[in-house]
């Protein structure tokens, strides 16, 4: 299964490229576009509901601002959503937290830290190593290594 990676605008992109490291580490296939839920409503619907048809196991949403992206896409889909906050120019990013963490009940989105693109990578690795035997190998030995390098970590 792959990742679908989509962010509200290229100004979001230096964020998000933590994720696509992230996942090209692991040979995770994935698939990405700038959609913005406001400026590009329709198209965020046909590439969201879509999804499971074009094999998406995991969707990662990054969005700043008043960041509806990952919440709309969320409710366009049954796939897991995991969300981005992106810091913008005002309130470091607790606008965008806020707007993913506090999501209604009913349509959950799986919010990470602001900016954390790179840990919203590891989750959707973890989510889809549930049916990936070679996939939940490579995440253990990641998880293997960090642990080494604090352990051999001198000051
Ligand atoms: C959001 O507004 C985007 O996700 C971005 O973080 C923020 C600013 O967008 P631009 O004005 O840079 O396109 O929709």
């Amino acid at each position: 299964m792959k990742v679908g990676i989509v962010m509200g605008s290229t100004s979001d992109l230096e964020v998000m490229s933590a994720a696509f490291r992230t996942l090209d580490e692991f040979g995770v296939e994935y698939e990405k576009r700038v959609i913005s839920a406001h400026r590009a409503p329709k198209l965020l619907f046909d590439w969201a509901s879509g999804a499971k048809e074009r094999g998406l196991g995991v969707i990662i949403a990054g969005a700043g601002g008043a960041a509806h992206l990952p919440g709309v896409t969320a409710a366009m889909t049954t796939i897991p959503v995991v969300g981005v906050p992106i810091s913008g120019k005002a309130f470091g990013g607790l606008d965008s937290l806020l707007s993913m963490v506090q999501m209604p009940s009913g349509i959950p989105v799986a919010t990470v830290a602001v900016n954390g693109a790179k840990n919203a990578a590891l989750l959707a690795v973890s989510i889809l190593s549930l049916n990936d035997a070679t996939l939940a190998e490579k995440l253990s030995e990641f998880r293997q290594k960090q642990t080494e390098a604090i352990e051999n970590t001198q000051i």
